[in-house]
């Protein structure tokens, strides 16, 4: 039976093999959420780009280009890192690159996995679809907060882990970890996460209507998937 693990920040990759196995790299708050909502309204692809520099740089091949940094919007680009960006207006066709303080990175340093998928409590179900059909084992990369652990990813990961569970083995102490405390959680994600350090740092950027948005399951059914350097829905 494959496993599912979890790590709980990308300063902790190094100690994870993820060769052969599918990477689902998650930041609730709001990175992945933001992409999940995008490419399910219709943008067609995405670049995850770790530098602002190189994000806009793609504005010349006629990209919209999205840069978030310690939650703001960064100077000179189109959008910041609101899943209401896709809502809010029709982007249809279009091309997004975007940078973000640690969701982009966590996806980039992903990339010694077999595949890379990004996932959200919005697309969780069809997350947790796509990789019991796929078979291989699993390691879920939260993206913390530079470099530390948050409970945002973590609870993602329990959640993951509940759909999978049956399916797949959780016996590592990390997925073990997510899974309880995600079962503490879920009844109320909003008031457990109430005094955790990124709700509290979007709450003062009054950000309230991202957060709840970005706690919502299984609003939308498109997998990510990185093939080279972009994010396209899985077939
Ligand atoms: O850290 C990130 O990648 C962002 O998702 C943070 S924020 O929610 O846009 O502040």
């Amino acid at each position: 039976m494959p496993s599912i693990d979890v790590c709980f920040s990308p300063a902790l990759l190094p100690l994870y093999d993820l060769t052969g196995k599918i990477a689902v790299a998650v930041d609730v708050l709001r990175a992945t959420s933001s992409m999940v909502t995008a490419l399910s309204h219709g943008i067609t692809h995405i670049a995850p780009v770790s530098e602002l520099e190189a994000c806009r740089a793609y504005r010349d091949q006629g990209y919209l280009v999205a840069a978030e940094r310690d939650g703001v919007k960064a100077e000179g680009f189109d959008l910041g890192n609101s899943p209401f960006h896709y809502l809010e207006e029709d982007r249809t066709g279009r091309l997004l690159a975007i940078t973000t303080t640690n969701g982009t990175q966590a996806i980039r340093l992903s990339s010694g996995a077999d595949e890379v998928l990004v996932g959200a409590f919005l697309n969780v179900g069809a997350v947790a679809d796509y990789v019991r059909r796929a078979g291989k084992d699993v390691v879920v990369v939260c993206a913390g907060w530079k470099g530390v652990f948050n409970l945002e990813d973590t609870l993602f990961a329990g959640c993951l882990a509940e759909r999978l569970a049956g399916d797949f083995t959780l016996n590592h102490d990390a997925t073990l970890a997510a899974y309880h405390l995600y079962q503490t959680a879920k009844a109320d994600m909003l008031g457990f996460l109430s005094q955790s350090s990124h709700v509290q740092r979007l709450e003062r950027l009054h950000i309230q209507k991202d957060i709840e948005f970005c706690l919502q399951e299984d609003t939308y059914t498109v997998v990510p998937v990185l093939k080279g350097d972009f994010l396209v829905p899985a077939e």
